[in-house]
């Protein structure tokens, strides 16, 4: 059964090939069988993008995060209007994001009767679904999406990452914010004015000041020793102390691996001289009293709790928590000022950086047995353009944004106080290529938190790019690298806590490279040389 339907998309697309080939001009050319749905019409990137009465495509994408709202419904103003002004209907299949993965991944596997759009259940990061022939190289077929030529040629490291190891690209993005709203240091800024201090901008003023919130009675109870100096975490999901000192150290502990200005692989929990200093800095924390005990199961409900007895100084989180979890627990907040404010990244030895993060957060391909292949390329491209965009970030005029008199924007009253009806009407829709929009963030937030947030964003340093493997590459990472950070992470709680003494680090590094941590970092070259060449 499946044989014969593959037999007849093949010579389907044989027979459209050969009739491209003698020149075929005729607009609306018609399909063999009635099946397939060719149009000649020149779209240039702007809608409409055909000129077919009754065009239609299906798509298998992901439905809202929010589980009351669904974006098939005739609510979804801002999804309609993307498919009225393109010209076509849309039978959308829309999964919850929350099965998403277990509902796709059998369809996929199975590869028959896909939609002609479908959104992958992941990033295709070992290039499966590119190996099986799932997927249309885009790039062979620009001449029909010239929205997204023009954002590759714009954005080249999106361009590198979408790169696949034959060199072709098969995906169309959703872009998330790379350098604004990050994990940040925040301080309880009280604290900070009560001792007349800034806020530390190296190690060492970081490290008085510590010393400082757990010396004084902070919180003014009349005892000097109620006083968590900091409150960072460090858990298999949340690296935050790691992300807080790493870069003082020149390392990128948040992703493990990272280049240097030679072009350079290394894998921070293997370097001898840095990684030995980082961790000798922590173990200093945590002698000192200054890291407690239970970093690694310390939660951000826990955290909260201690700002709002104003117990804790200093924390480490998504910046996006200053203005809406951490300063309201203070009953004098009132939103004009932080009260517990995000700081610049500390130096040290090396300068200090946030690392970014990247930007490709979930990818659309076209099914190579599409049946409107080229009516899928035009669409996808269109829902990609700025004119798309525009309509995802801010939604339809006059019901959820109005135009000031300085032609800025702002989200009505009804957008701002609703969130569930500007979600219904399919704001930063999943189902679509949407990019997040660092203005349409602002605009949520309180002046104070955009100005701390703008400024930050300028001291960010590249993550480790999203690079394709090869399925060989794969098989020898997943061979080795889960078991190398998972001891790595156990060493390293031993050594901060002093359960391993720091004499031990070179017997830890040499257990590494039996764990062949060379073999990895030799692949991540590789990998890191490939996407440097598709960055020129
Ligand atoms: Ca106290």
């Amino acid at each position: 059964m499946r044989k014969a339907k593959l037999f007849i998309a093949m010579t389907l697309t044989l027979s459209i090939a050969s009739s491209a080939l003698i020149g075929c001009g005729s607009k609306g050319a018609e399909s063999t069988k009635g099946e397939v749905v060719e149009d000649t019409y020149n779209y240039t990137g702007s809608a409409p993008i055909t000129d077919q009465e009754g065009a239609t495509l299906s798509i298998l994408a992901s439905n809202s995060w929010y589980s009351t709202v669904d974006l098939t419904s005739d609510d979804a103003s801002i999804i309609k209007e993307v498919e009225k002004r393109a010209g076509v209907n849309v039978d959308w299949t829309l999964i919850d994001p929350t099965t998403y993965t277990d509902a796709v991944s059998p369809m996929l596997a199975s590869g028959s009767d896909l939609a002609d759009i479908v959104f992958l259940p992941d990033l295709d990061p070992n290039s499966s679904y590119i190996k099986s022939a799932l997927f249309e190289p885009l790039d062979e077929h620009f001449d029909l999406m010239p929205n997204f030529k023009a954002y590759l040629d714009a954005n080249p490291n999106i361009k590198a990452s979408l790169t696949a190891t034959d060199g072709h690209i098969y995906y169309v993005p959703i872009v998330g914010l790379t350098d604004n709203y990050l994990p940040v240091i925040m301080y309880n800024q009280k604290w900070l004015d009560q001792l007349n201090m800034e806020q530390p901008k190296n190690l060492d003023e970081f490290v008085t000041m510590l010393k400082a919130f757990r010396d004084n009675d902070m919180n003014g109870d009349g005892d000097t020793t109620d006083e968590i100096p900091m409150s960072v975490t460090s858990s298999e999901t949340a690296k935050n102390l790691q992300m807080m000192f790493g870069p003082a150290f020149g390392l990128n502990l948040q992703d493990g691996f990272y280049v240097d200005d030679k072009g350079t692989v290394h894998y921070s929990y293997a370097e001898s001289e840095n990684y030995k200093n980082y961790l000798n800095f922590i173990h200093g924390l945590y002698e000192e009293g200054l890291l407690e005990m239970e970093y690694t199961s310390l939660t951000r409900d826990q955290i909260t709790e201690r700002f709002a007895q104003n117990k804790t100084g200093v924390t480490f989180d998504y910046s996006w928590q200053m203005s809406q979890l951490y300063s309201p627990q203070f009953p004098e907040y009132d939103g004009t000022n932080g009260i517990v404010v995000g700081g610049a990244p500390l130096s040290g030895e090396y300068e200090g950086s946030y690392i970014g993060l990247n930007a490709v957060k979930g990818i659309f391909g076209v099914t190579t047995d599409s049946k409107n292949q080229s009516l899928a390329l035009k669409f996808l491209d269109y829902a990609m353009s700025e004119e798309c965009q525009d309509l995802y970030v801010w939604g339809i005029e006059n019901e959820s944004f109005t135009v000031n008199a300085d032609n800025t924007r702002s989200f009505t009253e009804k957008a701002l106080s609703d969130n569930l009806w500007l979600q219904a009407l399919g704001i930063n829709p999943p189902c679509l290529p949407y990019h997040n929009s660092v203005e349409a963030t602002n605009v949520l937030l309180p002046r104070w938190h955009v100005d701390v947030d703008s400024n930050l964003a300028t001291m960010t340093s590249a993550p480790w790019p999203q690079i394709y493997a090869t399925q060989e590459e794969s098989s020898v990472l997943s061979q080795y690298l889960v078991d190398i950070q998972t001891y790595a992470d156990q060493m390293a709680v031993a050594f901060i806590s002093g359960n391993t003494s720091m004499d031990d680090f070179d017997s830890y590094l040499s257990t590494l490279k039996t764990m062949h941590v060379d073999d990895i970092i030799k692949i991540k070259q590789e990998q890191y040389d490939r996407y440097a060449a598709a960055l020129k």
